[in-house]
């Protein structure tokens, strides 16, 4: 059996990431490849640990560089005992967001060195980077419309301003446009068919 593909999605909020990765795997396994669904920050037990306290609203400063650290701790988890031992297995792994947000949240958004990021993503996963990455782009506006006509409470990132998400929709498509063979974007303020089709073109390529 040969090694399995990691597939991440990646956008600003509300972009669609988890709607499709439901879909992709549906779609995955009706031509029978074994599909894991995860996500980050978060993914095994402990990592979802980390991923309530990095999100939640506290009293004590977070600041950047501990916000970029928490989410690696989580990767390593994430990493070691979900994806790469499912990658062995042969497993097809749909992860929503993983180093990607990062850059583009915590280098983007916050300011943290790309040096730190990029030092930090190869002594975490040097093995494990995606074989394919979606990026589901569209307007911050629409993005927020979506997500707060979708969910409750915002937590601690999702409250960020609306030049927050601009960075982080700008550093998104500066990552998209230097590695063009990896990462695919994909207009997400079209239809949710349109975007089904394009996002499953580019999935499904990687089974021939
Ligand atoms: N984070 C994460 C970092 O800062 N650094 C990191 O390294 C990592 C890994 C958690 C937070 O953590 C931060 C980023 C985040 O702030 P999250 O759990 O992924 O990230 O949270 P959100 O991105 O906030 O998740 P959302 O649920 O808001 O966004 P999704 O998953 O992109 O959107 P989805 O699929 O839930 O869709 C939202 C709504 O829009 C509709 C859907 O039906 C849904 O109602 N929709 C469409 N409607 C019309 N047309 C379309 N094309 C549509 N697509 C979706």
């Amino acid at each position: 059996m040969g090694r399995g593909r990691l597939i991440t999605l990646e956008g600003i909020e509300g972009a669609g990431k988890s709607t499709l990765a439901t879909y992709l795997r549906a779609q995955l396994e009706l031509r029978g490849v074994a599909v894991r669904l995860t996500r980050e920050p978060g993914g095994t037990p402990l990592a979802e640990r980390i991923r309530a306290l990095v999100l939640e609203r506290g009293e004590e400063p977070v600041s950047a560089e501990a916000e970029t650290l928490l989410m690696f701790a989580a990767r390593r988890l994430h990493v070691d005992n979900l994806i790469r031992p499912a990658l062995e297995r042969g497993e097809w792994i749909l992860c929503d967001r993983y180093t990607d947000a990062t850059r583009a949240y915590q280098g983007g958004g916050r300011g943290v060195a790309d040096s730190l990021i990029e030092s930090l993503a190869t002594a975490v996963h040097p093995d494990v980077n995606p074989d394919l990455t979606l990026l589901f782009d569209l307007p911050v506006a629409l993005g927020l419309e979506r997500a707060a006509a979708r969910r409750g409470a915002k937590d601690r990132i999702g409250e960020e301003s609306v030049a927050f998400f601009e960075r982080v929709r700008t550093r998104y498509l500066e990552v998209a446009r230097a590695e063009p063979a990896r990462v695919r974007c994909v207009d997400a303020s079209q239809p949710l068919d349109a975007v089904k089709a394009a996002a499953s073109t580019a999935v499904m390529a990687l089974l021939s």
